[in-house]
């Protein structure tokens, strides 16, 4: 069996409907990926035992994504040379403000590559994912073309009457 190309994290299964956002997107484009969750405070060795088996296993991109003092990304990229991608979860106290500063504000050297918060976040980080991958993947490069023509066409098709 071959390995999924992209590892989504998360850190807790209340971040699910974000980061199935992602899923949909990585789905709609034919790539293959797995879904955990994982938590750097609840269960820190299973995370690190993970994390640090994933470029082993052939795993090219990480999104990550987790809420308020959100230590994952960061985390997982210090144990993984593999790209991560961090998507700030919304929370309530602070509308993930909290977790966009805690994923985006990494030392150097240890880079998460940070998106919006929330959904859109989430989305654009199974785009960013393919971008990547369409570096070395023809044919992901095609698909992305075709998809961003076909959000041309939809937006030219777009009348506005005052
Ligand atoms: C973080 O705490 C998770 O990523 C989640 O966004 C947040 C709240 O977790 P739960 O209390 O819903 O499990 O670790």
């Amino acid at each position: 069996m071959t390995s999924p190309q992209v590892a989504i994290m998360m850190g807790s299964q209340s971040d699910l409907p974000t980061m199935r956002e992602a899923a949909e997107i990585l789905k709609e484009f034919g790539i293959s990926f797995e879904i955990r969750v994982l938590s750097t405070h609840r269960a820190p060795e299973e995370t690190s035992k993970y994390a640090k088996a994933l470029k082993s296993r052939g795993i090219k991109i990480v999104i990550a994504g987790a809420g308020g003092a959100a230590a994952l990304a960061g985390v997982v990229a210090s144990l993984t040379p593999v790209p991560v991608i961090g998507v700030p979860i919304e929370t309530q106290a602070l509308k993930g403000l909290d977790s966009l500063l805690s994923t985006v504000q990494m030392p150097p050297g240890v880079p998460v590559a940070t998106v919006a918060i929330g959904a859109g976040g989430a989305k654009n980080a199974a785009f960013l994912a393919i971008r990547i991958l369409g570096l070395s993947d023809k044919k992901m490069q095609k698909k992305l073309e075709s998809y961003h023509s076909a959000q041309a066409e939809k937006i030219s098709k777009i009348k506005v009457t005052v």
